[in-house]
């Protein structure tokens, strides 16, 4: 599944995945086997590869010609793409998406993709750490046949006033090259227009003009009488239907989904469409024992549902972005998502290494374009527990919040801290955040600790800003009970969650949570060897979503406070 409605009407486009391809491990005991193996999938989940941590190379054909864009939706976590042999395209992090396109002849052709999940000084992201990267081409493979002339995106920024408006803006990529010969690109454009349709309102530029092997971006504001809003719980959605006609013939269309929801930040308060919502979450990573991080939709349905089930209206994408389709079920559903781009307590060392500020802002520049149309994320979050209590991590988050300015002004943002009162950032984005282990890293009480830390706010630049608890929880291996109550007994986890939730829920100016965290999930064996199963067993459910002693604990909890914080 590619998303979960249909993209195009005119553009040809076909999924690569949802089938077997070749598999050659290019390391390790079974170098140069060949297997057949399901993509999307992670190669853990094949017998003998469970613990491979090395390259491998997958291996399909495909059959088509002219401007071929293939779409890789994610590959964990290094990529070197070949087309009939010659190198096309290399792509790092396993988290977004990443394309190219080609000129070919019609007819079939060899696509290899060498994928590498190891560790080293080149990957300043995915290390050693409390989750598991994975191996493999972990998310779709989309192939799509273009004109010279296609969409790249189209994004719709609505806006509440009197009545609903929307920002539209399409990008038009042209994707003919200079030639003095036939002079194509002095082609007469007024024969080219682009369209844009959204909830009965229509929109048309007439003789539109991209230079040739440029991009160009077209944008109007289209009003709207009577639509229905997006919010919590109930995802009214939008088609947004973009089209190219040339001589009045559509050559390239691109539909995507909006919602008609505003996201702000006023007196300390985030507001969606004008209500503050109480955020009562979980932090999910995409971890299953079967699947890995390729979750497939049915799996991401079942998620989703348990979690409501549990009393949540949002989830945070730990530690990274996530698949387009989860947040397609997100945006259906009603579920706020807060996503943030991929990286987890690197030390201000990690942050120095040369190639982590180029690859953390990639993350961004490619997460931000792709999303930016679902509803349900109402925030940017970045750089997950980094260095921001040094001079250098607060340069590195401040480029990085420029970053998601440039590219979404009508998100707030923001970043999980765990930097408890020597925290240097906190001036920067529009929502303050912390993780706290209250119980489990310190024997303080929960209300002591997130008053303690409220209040420390309040004399930083920090000071009444919308105040979030991104993470916070306790340990628990599925069926350890012992009348100890003791550490990593479901009792003490059950114990210590009731009392974490109603310590920030009754926290003034704390706008809500997120649990650390939905499920148990692989860690890397190279990280933390404490941690038992090699997993981080914090879980409400286990990794087979098998409900802990916390399950009943958290929804009766949950269910105690309201889906909205001015109640
Ligand atoms: C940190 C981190 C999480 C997880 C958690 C834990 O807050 O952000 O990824 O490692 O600690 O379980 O200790």
């Amino acid at each position: 599944m590619i998303r979960t409605f249909r993209q195009h009407d005119v553009r040809k486009q076909q999924e690569l995945s949802g089938r077997l391809w070749n598999f050659m491990p290019l390391s390790g005991k079974y170098q140069g086997r060949q297997y057949q193996v399901s993509v999307p999938g992670c190669w853990e989940n094949l017998p003998e590869f469970e613990a491979y941590r090395g390259k491998a190379q997958y291996t399909a054909t495909f059959t088509a010609g002219g401007n071929v864009r293939l779409e890789f939706k994610g590959v964990s976590h290094t990529a070197e793409v070949y087309v009939d042999g010659e190198l096309v395209r290399e792509h790092y992090n396993a988290y977004t998406a990443f394309d190219v396109i080609l000129q070919l002849e019609q007819g079939e052709h060899l696509l290899e993709v060498k994928v590498d999940n190891r560790f080293s000084e080149e990957s300043a992201l995915h290390i050693p750490n409390d989750y598991m990267t994975y191996g493999g081409i972990t998310r779709p493979v989309v192939l799509e046949e273009l004109a010279d002339t296609y969409i790249k995106w189209v994004h719709v920024t609505p806006v509440k006033e009197e009545n609903w408006k929307a920002k539209i803006e399409v990008c038009v990529a042209n994707l003919r090259k200079e030639s003095p010969k036939d002079s194509v690109c002095e082609k007469d454009d007024s024969r080219t227009e682009v369209k844009v349709e959204l909830a009965g309102q229509r929109y048309v530029w007439s003789g539109v003009s991209v230079p040739c092997g440029e991009e160009g971006v077209v944008s109007c504001e289209l009003s709207f009488e009577d639509v229905e809003e997006w919010g919590m719980h109930e995802g009214k959605l939008y088609e947004v239907h973009a089209w190219i006609l040339e001589d009045g013939k559509a050559v390239d269309d691109l539909i995507d989904r909006t919602g008609f929801r505003q996201v702000t930040v006023e007196n300390g308060t985030i507001y969606i469409n004008g209500s503050a919502p109480r955020i009562k979450g979980f932090c999910r990573h995409e971890d299953h024992p079967q699947f890995g991080c390729a979750i497939p939709y049915e799996a991401m349905v079942y998620d989703l549902m348990q979690m409501r089930d549990l009393g949540a209206n949002s989830v945070r994408t730990v530690h990274y972005p996530n698949d387009e389709v989860f947040l397609d079920l997100c945006d259906e559903m009603g579920i706020l998502v807060w996503e943030e781009n991929h990286a987890r307590g690197l030390s201000e060392e990690r942050m120095k290494n040369p190639n982590f500020e180029r690859q953390a802002e990639d993350v961004i520049r490619e997460m931000i374009p792709l999303h930016y149309n679902h509803p349900s994320i109402y925030i940017w979050g970045i750089l997950n527990e980094c260095a921001s209590n040094t001079e250098y991590g607060k340069e590195c988050y401040q480029k990085q919040f420029d970053l998601i300015q440039q590219l979404d002004t009508s998100r707030p943002r923001s970043f999980a801290s765990c930097q408890h009162k020597t925290d240097l950032c906190l001036g920067i984005p529009e929502v303050v955040s912390y993780n706290i282990y209250p119980l489990w890293y310190s024997d303080q009480q929960p209300e002591e600790f997130v008053s303690g830390l409220y209040d420390w706010v309040q004399e930083t630049e920090g000071a009444g800003k919308p105040f979030l608890i991104t993470e916070i929880g306790a340990g628990a291996v599925y069926g350890f009970r012992h009348p100890s109550h003791e550490k990593w007994t479901e009792e003490y986890q059950a114990e210590t969650l009731k009392k974490q939730i109603d310590a920030v829920m009754q926290q003034p100016g704390c706008q809500g949570m997120y649990i650390w965290q939905y499920c148990d999930v692989r860690v890397s064996r190279e990280w933390f060897n404490n941690r038992p199963r090699t997993m981080n067993n914090k879980g409400v459910v286990d990794e087979y979503r098998r409900p802990k002693l916390s399950y009943e604990v958290v929804r009766d909890a949950y269910a105690s406070y309201t889906d909205y914080a001015e109640e």
